[in-house]
């Protein structure tokens, strides 16, 4: 679809904007980006709309104004976008892949580029390694190490898949391989269970009578690209989504040690090890051994926690950052379950006809978004309710949502807004900063004093799990919701869930888990 060049461009557009622009044109720029982030969710074809509606179609679009959908307009007739061509050759910089480094806006991009030449990632690393940029103005020694540090984070994560894209495969795959009736038993392991934000490969386990067959079943899947090994006890593929599947074969006596061991992470891992050598066993993924008995041959995961003195740990908090001795405490948050909410705080699509979905995932009410209320990316959503004789209804309630992302240069009226209880929700609050910095932290402190939630976008994930994570310890309460632009998508919940789970929020701080009247 057209949808995905265009949005590339809008995107390129505000870049360019942000970077050559004061705070006057960062409203512009702001513009483009929603109109970029409203084209890459919108599940028809853009080009199809202007065709049979005109502009005046493009403009029922949310995010899409005047101006914006003159520039469409102007893409599908001539192919190309005349602000964007003049811009290119002013800054002939990639600042899609650079923006995505962290600590690297588009004004430092374009800093880079005029005063040292920097114009893809390439350069930038020929840059850090020949110190050509601690001697920068605005810059020295220690941001040139730290942006060493973010490239190379960068680069590792590169390659990865996001876990929504992967983890969606891998349920068809392991759903395939019950349908062939040779699994006795099947599970999902790896950091597709721990429900990291990416994926390096996924990871499945299985018990069955009949290996080989159970391989051909896998190596035959539709999806798989190409075999990369087969053997009895494993076997991996290079899958339709640019990354690998493992499958293991596992004995029943070991399947509880191998998920525990699979599941990892690494780090998590051999803390439980050194766990069990001070209890004078031995854990590895065959079992828990003491002597050479498998004290825990035939039991699940759940009772190697606990002949370690463990209490169980989700796969989500598994990640060796303190779990284990909150585990030997008895103190491990209390997260929220997968199928307990009570609602999805924010969905964009029409559901007064989603009454079967609403029972499905057990909702008493959904909030969806009801337009936006001026151009600073504050918009509102109504809550709907499932009534008596089942269908759905929209209700009185509304509440007030703000957009950080629109407020990147002008924090401080987000803050007020947030201090004059204004907005009872704030999205994309990773787009201000990062959680140490001064700014994140007072609109935080804002929240938490305004009873403003921080909203997690689930089909984007964001904020981060990590970004979250660092707000453990805090007070601000959290909102979930999938953002869902369908009613298929409203499985997307499931992400954001996890964030909370891998963020070590306890129940007590979500609000889906709220009815609509406390919420208001
Ligand atoms: P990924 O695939 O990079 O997203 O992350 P994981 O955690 O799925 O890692 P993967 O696929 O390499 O291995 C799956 C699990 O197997 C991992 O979480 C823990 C375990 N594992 C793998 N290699 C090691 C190792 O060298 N030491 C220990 N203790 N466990 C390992
Ligand atoms: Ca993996
Ligand atoms: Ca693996």
């Amino acid at each position: 679809m057209i949808n995905r060049d265009i949005a590339r461009i809008f995107n390129e557009i505000a870049y360019m904007i942000q970077a050559s622009g004061d705070q006057r044109s960062s409203f512009e720029a702001n513009a483009y980006l929603r109109a970029a982030r409203s084209l890459e969710s919108l599940q028809d074809d853009i080009e199809t709309i202007y065709r049979s509606g005109g502009k005046e179609a493009l403009m029922k679009i949310p995010g899409i104004g005047k101006g914006i959908a003159d520039r469409i307009a102007e893409y599908i007739d001539s192919g190309t976008i005349k602000k964007y061509e003049d811009l290119r050759k002013n800054y002939p910089i990639d600042f899609e892949t650079l923006t995505k480094i962290e600590g690297l806006g588009p004004k430092r991009i374009l800093m880079l580029y005029r005063s040292i030449g920097v114009k893809d990632l390439n350069d930038l690393k020929k840059a850090i390694e020949d110190h050509r940029i601690r001697d920068l103005p605005g810059f020295g020694e220690k941001s040139e190490e730290i942006l060493s540090q973010s490239l190379k984070i960068y680069e590792s994560s590169a390659g990865r898949i996001p876990l929504p894209l992967g983890y969606a495969r891998a349920v068809e795959i392991r759903d395939y391989l019950i349908q062939t009736g040779l699994a006795e038993r099947i599970e999902i392991a790896g950091s597709t269970r721990r429900m990291k934000d990416t994926l390096g490969d996924i990871d499945i386990l299985a018990v069955t009578e009949k290996p080989l067959q159970m391989m051909d079943a896998f190596t035959s899947m539709p999806k798989v690209k190409s075999v990369i090994a087969k053997g009895e006890k494993k076997s991996t593929v290079a899958l339709d989504i640019g990354t690998t599947c493992d499958l293991r074969i596992i004995s029943r006596e070991s399947f509880g040690a191998a998920l525990q061991y699979f599941t990892g992470s690494k780090d998590h891992n051999i803390r439980m090890r050194k766990i069990a050598i001070d209890h004078g066993m031995k854990l590895n993924e065959y079992g828990l051994f003491r002597d050479q008995e498998n004290v825990a041959a035939g039991h699940d995961e759940d009772y190697i926690y606990r002949t370690l003195g463990l209490s169980y740990i989700d796969p989500e908090l598994r990640e060796d950052r303190g779990e284990l001795e909150a585990a030997q405490m008895g103190k491990l948050p209390n997260i929220v379950k997968y199928d307990s909410l009570n609602a999805d705080l924010c969905v964009k699509f029409d559901i007064s006809k989603a009454q079967d979905k609403m029972r499905a995932y057990g909702y008493a009410y959904i909030l969806a978004y009801a337009g936006s209320e001026d151009e600073r990316g504050i918009f509102r959503i109504r809550s709907y309710t499932l009534n008596r004789n089942d269908s759905v209804e929209g209700t009185e309630t509304t509440f007030r949502c703000a957009d950080a992302s629109s407020f990147k240069d002008d924090v401080d009226s987000l803050i007020k807004y947030i201090r004059d209880g204004k907005v009872r929700f704030l999205t994309n609050l990773d787009a201000i900063g990062t959680p140490g910095e001064e700014k994140v932290s007072k609109i935080i402190e804002a929240c938490t004093a305004s009873r403003c939630s921080i909203m997690i976008d689930s089909k984007s994930m964001r904020p981060s799990s990590d970004f979250l994570f660092s707000l453990r310890k805090n007070d601000v309460r959290i909102a979930i919701a999938s953002f869902a632009g369908n009613p298929d998508e409203l499985s997307y919940i499931r992400f954001g869930i996890g964030i909370t789970r891998r963020a070590w929020i306890s129940t007590d701080r979500i609000d889906n888990l709220l009815p609509v009247e406390e919420l208001a």
